[in-house]
């Protein structure tokens, strides 16, 4: 039998270490677009124990010429675009880059599409944080978009030229509208991970503070293996189209914080109001406080979506509580932690 053959931009991140293993058990030969960097960028892969089973190609969202020549070459049945500047933060800092990788990035792929390989199906990773200062909620895939950093700005860009390339052209490029999706594979400064790395090192007898920015913001937080099969599961219809993806339920900063803490038996009190705020354990121990540096100009405060459309078409639904997904997060931090593994 003829394997399918998919290409994963950002296939180092977290998301396409996890999609790599799933389109790997389903078969197909996976190519991953990987950047030339000084340093080994592909743990996770070798984490999940795929490293040695997919065909990594050099490839750069900037670089037009590269996109085209990896585009034309492998003419795969699909490419999933998860490349991207990522973190919210950083892109307030570097706006243009922002675009030119993530707005830019993505019509690139698309142009190429267009030009060399018009029947290969294309996924989008668009975001919730489109939704941005929310005009409804919760939200779904006809909420109208209010972005509150570069690079939202940038994902709304991506996301209209999907549904642009998509009329136009007739090619089947869907977008999926993914709500925040976390594991043990997330990056150590989104705050999810921050906090559970923080906190496993403090259990283990580490003299370190947990330094958060707001953490009264909101967010509807999934498993990112959940995720990455509505990802596979969009491009499988014979239409192309946008998809909400969401567990519907919203929970704090706080929230998130106190139940790693309690699971691993940190008890966690607060004084002082936001900026004053310090955070002590049960013993009047200092563990953490408030940093303002880790506020962003403009913050998006709550975040809620309706994953309905996926749940009917795509027959898709979420795994995982939020409980269980800080659990698990915690543990494989502090177990990590305790075996002396380096965290990354
Ligand atoms: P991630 O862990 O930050 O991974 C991003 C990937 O993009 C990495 O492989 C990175 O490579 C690569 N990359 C960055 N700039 C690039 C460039 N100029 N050219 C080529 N590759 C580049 O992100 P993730 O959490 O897996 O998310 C996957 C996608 O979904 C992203 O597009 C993200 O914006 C979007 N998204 C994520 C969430 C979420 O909650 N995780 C929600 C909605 C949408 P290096 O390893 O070399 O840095
Ligand atoms: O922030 C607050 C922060 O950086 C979540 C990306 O995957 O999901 C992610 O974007 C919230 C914000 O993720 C700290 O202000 C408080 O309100 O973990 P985050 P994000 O900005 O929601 C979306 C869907 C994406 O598409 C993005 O690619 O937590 N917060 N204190 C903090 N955030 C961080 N990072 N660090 C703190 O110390």
């Amino acid at each position: 039998m003829v394997r399918k053959k998919a290409l994963i931009t950002g296939i180092t991140g977290q998301d396409g270490a996890y999609l790599s293993k799933y389109l790997i058990n389903k078969g197909y030969q996976v190519y991953g677009g990987i950047r030339r960097g000084s340093t080994d960028s592909t743990w996770r892969l070798e984490e999940l124990n795929v490293l040695d089973k997919v065909e990594l190609v050099f490839l750069e969202l900037l670089e037009e010429s590269n996109i085209n020549h990896i585009v034309k070459k492998l003419k795969v049945e699909e490419i999933y675009n998860l490349a991207a500047m990522s973190f919210v933060k950083t892109s307030f800092d570097y706006p243009l880059y922002t675009s030119n990788v993530v707005g830019l990035g993505a019509m690139r792929l698309l142009e190429a599409i267009r030009q060399e390989s018009p029947h290969t199906k294309f996924y989008q990773a668009s975001s919730s944080e489109m939704f941005g200062k929310v005009l409804e909620s919760p939200q779904n895939e006809k909420t109208s978009f209010y972005p509150r950093s570069p690079y939202a700005i940038s994902k709304c860009f991506a996301h209209f030229s999907v549904l642009n390339y998509r009329e136009a052209y007739n090619i089947h490029a869907s977008s999926g509208m993914l709500f925040n999706h976390e594991s043990p594979l997330r990056g150590l400064e989104f705050v999810t991970r921050k906090i559970t790395s923080t906190l496993a090192r403090i259990k283990n007898g580490e003299e370190i503070i947990l330094e958060l920015g707001n953490i009264n913001s909101k967010r509807d937080w999934g498993y990112a293996e959940d995720y990455v099969k509505a990802m596979y599961l969009m491009l499988q219809q014979d239409k192309s189209d946008d998809y909400v993806i969401s567990t519907g339920e919203t929970h704090s900063i706080r929230e998130f914080l106190e139940i790693s803490a309690n699971h691993l038996g940190i008890e966690i009190n607060y004084a002082g109001e936001n900026e004053n705020e310090k955070i002590y354990d049960q013993n009047g121990k200092i563990i953490g406080k408030i940093n303002p540096i880790y506020y962003r100009p403009t913050e998006v405060d709550m975040l809620l979506g309706d994953a309905t459309k996926a749940k009917k078409v795509l027959k898709w639904t979420p795994k995982h509580s939020f409980e269980k997904l800080v659990r698990i997060m915690t543990t494989s931090d502090y177990d990590k932690v305790v075996k002396g593994i380096k965290l990354q």
